[in-house]
C-alpha cells in the first residue's frame, strides 16, 4: 500500500459526474463550507479543492455540468482523473435508467480503466428514495465496475449525511490497489461483531 500510495501525487483530480438536477453542485458546496446553496444549473463546471489528510493527497474536485448539452464535454477531463464519483438521485425513479446508461458510458471509456468509483446515492433524506442495495441492483454495478474498485455511499447533500464517508473512501480506494482492497473485505467480513449493515456496505464494495 506504501509504494502504491507513493505513486499518487499531492494533488489528485476527482471527476463528479451525474445526471443534472442529482445534487453534485449542492453536495460540493455543502462538503466544502457545510453550507446549503441555492443552485443553478451548472453550466460549465465548478472546482474545488478539497484538503484530506497529511498522507493523502489534497483532492480536486471537478463538479461537470449534467445537462445532456453538456455530457459529450465530460470526456475532456477523464485523462487526468485518479477518482471518478458518479451522483444518483436516489428519489428520481423516472431517470434511474438514464442514470444507469451515462454511468455504463462513462465506464467504457478506456481512459478511465480501473479508476476507482464512488456512487453517492443521494438524497436519502426523501421520503421513498431507493436505498443503496436497490441501486446498486439497479444499476447493475457489480457487472459494470468489473476489474475496477467501487463502493455505493448513500448520503443526502442536503444534510451532509454520508458526504466525508464517500470522499474517505474514494481516497482509500484511489490509495489501494485493487487486490488489497478485496483482502480488506475479506478481513473485515472475518472479524467479530460486524454489523450486518456494515457487511453488506463491504459487500457491495466488492465485485
Ligand atoms: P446538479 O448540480 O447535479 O445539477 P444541484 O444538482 O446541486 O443543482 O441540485 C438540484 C436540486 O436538488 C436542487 O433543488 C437541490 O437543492 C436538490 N438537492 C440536491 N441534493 C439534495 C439532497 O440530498 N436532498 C434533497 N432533498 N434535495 C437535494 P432545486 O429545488 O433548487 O432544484
Ligand atoms: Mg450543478
Amino acid at each position: 500500500m506504501g509504494l502504491y500510495a507513493s505513486r499518487l501525487q499531492r494533488q489528485e483530480q476527482v471527476l463528479m459526474l451525474g445526471l443534472d438536477g442529482s445534487g453534485k453542485t449542492t453536495l460540493l458546496y455543502k462538503l466544502m463550507y457545510n453550507e446549503s446553496v441555492v443552485t443553478v444549473p451548472t453550466v460549465g463546471f465548478n472546482v474545488e479543492t478539497l484538503e484530506t489528510d497529511r498522507s493523502s493527497p489534497s483532492l480536486t474536485v471537478w463538479d461537470v455540468g449534467g445537462q445532456k448539452k453538456m455530457r459529450p464535454h465530460w470526456r475532456h477531463h477523464y485523462t487526468d482523473t485518479a477518482g471518478l464519483v458518479f451522483v444518483v438521485d436516489s428519489w428520481d425513479q423516472e431517470r434511474l435508467d438514464e442514470a444507469r446508461k451515462e454511468l455504463h458510458r462513462v465506464l467504457r471509456f478506456e481512459s478511465l480503466r480501473g479508476i476507482p468509483l464512488v456512487v453517492f446515492a443521494n438524497k436519502q433524506d426523501r421520503p421513498g428514495a431507493l436505498s443503496p442495495e436497490t441501486l446498486c441492483l439497479k444499476l447493475d454495478l457489480r457487472r459494470v465496475c468489473e476489474g475496477r474498485a467501487w463502493f455505493i455511499q448513500p448520503c443526502s447533500a442536503t444534510t451532509g449525511m454520508g458526504l466525508e464517508e464517500g470522499f474517505r473512501r474514494i481516497v482509500y480506494l484511489m490509495k489501494t490497489p485493487l487486490k488489497q482492497t478485496q483482502e480488506d473485505i475479506k478481513v473485515k467480513m472475518r472479524s467479530k461483531g460486524f454489523s450486518i449493515t456494515a457487511v453488506k456496505q463491504v459487500l457491495l464494495c466488492s465485485r
